[in-house]
C-alpha cells in the first residue's frame, strides 16, 4: 500500500531550534519512503495552535504525531491529551541542563494519557520515526519490508572485529 493521501505522520516541535534534532526524524522517515509534515508548534508560545493541530490531528489524516521538545517540554503530553493518536515524545538535549529536563517533562505522564518517551537527542529523534514506522508497518507491507531491510542493511555494516582509526 502507498499513502496517496496526506502524509500519516506528523512531526512537530516546540521551536525552530529543535529542528537540527527533530530534523534526524525526518530523515529517517525520508530513508524509509514514509510521507512526513513538519511544524513548529509551542506549547507555551502558540498554545491555540497547538489546541487546533492536536484536535483536528486525525481528521487531517494523520496516523501517528512525534513530537520533540526541550526544558519544560511540554507539547508531547499536551498534544496526547487532545489526540486519541499514538504520541512519540522526543526529548531535545537542552542547554541548561543536557535534556534530562526534556526527558523528565515528557515521560512522567499520568496513568491515562501515554506518550511513548524515547532518549534524549538524536537517537530519540531516529527511534521515534522507527517506530512511527513500526505502527504504520502494521497496516502497510510496503513499510514493514523497508523496515525489515533497513534491520538486514544495519547488522550487515557492523564489523566482525574493531579495526584502529588513527
Ligand atoms: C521549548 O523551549 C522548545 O521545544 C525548545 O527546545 C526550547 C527552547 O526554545 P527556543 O528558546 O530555542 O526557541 O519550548
Amino acid at each position: 500500500m502507498t499513502y496517496a493521501g496526506p502524509p500519516p505522520v506528523a512531526i512537530i516541535m516546540g521551536s525552530q531550534s529543535d529542528w537540527e534534532t527533530m530534523k534526524n526524524a525526518a530523515d529517517t522517515l525520508d530513508m524509509l519512503g514514509i510521507p512526513y509534515e513538519s511544524r513548529i508548534i509551542s506549547a507555551h508560545r502558540t498554545p491555540d495552535r497547538l489546541v487546533s493541530f492536536a484536535k483536528g490531528a486525525r481528521e487531517e489524516g494523520f496516523k501517528v504525531i512525534i513530537a520533540g521538545a526541550g526544558g519544560a517540554a511540554h507539547l508531547p503530553g499536551m498534544a496526547a491529551a487532545m489526540t486519541p493518536l499514538p504520541v512519540f515524545g522526543v526529548p531535545v538535549q537542552s542547554k541548561a541542563l543536557s535534556g534530562q529536563d526534556s526527558l523528565l517533562s515528557i515521560v512522567q505522564m499520568p496513568a491515562g494519557i501515554p506518550v511513548g518517551t524515547l532518549a534524549i537527542g538524536r537517537a530519540g529523534a531516529v527511534n521515534a520515526a522507527l517506530l512511527a514506522a513500526a505502527v504504520l508497518a502494521l497496516m502497510d507491507e510496503d513499510i514493514a519490508l523497508k523496515l525489515d531491510d533497513y534491520r538486514a542493511r544495519q547488522t550487515a555494516s557492523v564489523a566482525d572485529y574493531p579495526v584502529d582509526n588513527s
